[in-house]
């Protein structure tokens, strides 16, 4: 993996239905992100808070949507830094921020990983499928939109930037989900993402699910992107989002996909979004937040030997 970590953040609410994903990244700072990462032997660049080019005037005909100009704006300027952080051999950490940011941070890596020639895949931790377009929404939050964009799903044209290259949406897999609106339902289907909702976690476990996709993305020699939603994981254990849905991840399952994400030394991307700092208790969530991303980048309890199946 490498081992040169640029933190960016992005404090974005207007994604949101409610306010507070502003002080995202500074709470992440708080609880440790930076030196915690650099006690496990990385080189750690903070870039501080990037800020959103709104210079634009696009418009939608669904007028449920809502900040639409501010959030087109905010992926312009994390697609730009994104990419050029990748570009300087740097494995950007994304700080949300709402979820509306991937609609930067993915289109940068992948642009990047088209370069290198390599496909770009997506893990989705979420409860969440985020599978809206500016069409089917009805809350017209936009963070319920950004895989359909960075997917090149119809819609997005015109108003958000123009994809160099998208997702291939059979290379996006969600482990989490728990709570689907019906278009966002039948669209997931027929483009083929891979969903593993609370159920399958529950019938198969964690190993088995993960290890599938784990070795698709090396079998392609593929670029992996990872968003991690605060909601994926149980509100018990995070309170601090704005979404909370109950039957979430458990420690022990999220720490498990860190840990094993960290031994396929795939991941080159990270998203850390939807810490709502204003609803948390005492720093918990932020500082689980930091936990996981700690296991993601190889803290560790014991040292063992790799696992096969
Ligand atoms: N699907 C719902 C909507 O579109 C909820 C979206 C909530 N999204 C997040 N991020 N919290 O995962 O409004
Ligand atoms: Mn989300
Ligand atoms: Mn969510
Ligand atoms: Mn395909």
């Amino acid at each position: 993996m490498n081992t040169n970590l640029s933190l960016i953040g992005a404090p974005v609410e207007t994604g949101a239905s409610q306010p507070g994903c502003l002080m995202g990244p500074d709470a992440l700072r708080t609880a440790g992100m930076a030196d915690t990462l650099r006690s496990l032997g990385y080189e750690v660049r903070d870039h501080g808070n990037a800020g959103s080019i709104a210079d634009n005037d696009v418009s939608h005909d669904n007028d449920a949507i809502r900040n639409l100009r501010e959030t087109v704006g905010w992926s312009r300027s994390l697609d730009d830094i994104g990419y050029r952080s990748a570009t300087e051999g740097n494995l950007p950490v994304f700080l949300g921020g709402d979820h509306s940011i991937s609609m930067g941070s993915i289109p940068a890596v992948t642009r990047y990983a088209a370069g290198k020639g390599q496909p770009q895949f997506v893990l989705w931790l979420d409860a969440h499928p985020d599978f809206h377009t500016l069409d089917s929404t009805r809350s017209g939050n936009l963070h319920g939109t950004p895989v359909a964009y960075v997917t090149g799903q119809p819609g997005f044209e015109g108003v958000f930037p123009a994809l160099p290259v998208a997702v291939d949406a059979h290379n996006v897999c969600m482990f989490g989900i728990r709570s689907v609106d019906e278009r966002e339902r039948e669209n997931l289907t027929r483009c083929g993402v891979t969903v593993h909702d609370m159920r399958a976690i529950d019938e198969y476990g964690v190993p088995v699910l993960l290890d599938a996709f784990l070795e698709r993305v090396r079998a392609a020699n593929g670029a992996l992107h990872v968003s991690l939603d605060v909601d994926f994981l149980d509100p018990t254990i995070a309170p601090a989002v704005g979404t909370t849905v109950p039957g979430g991840a458990t420690f022990r399952e999220a720490h498990l996909i860190m840990e094993m994400l960290h031994d396929s030394a795939l991941v080159s991307s990270l998203d850390v979004v939807e810490l709502n700092p204003f609803l948390d208790e005492r720093g918990r969530t932020a500082k689980l937040m930091v936990d996981l991303v700690a296991s993601l980048f190889g803290k560790r309890v014991m040292d063992r030997p790799t696992r096969s199946y």
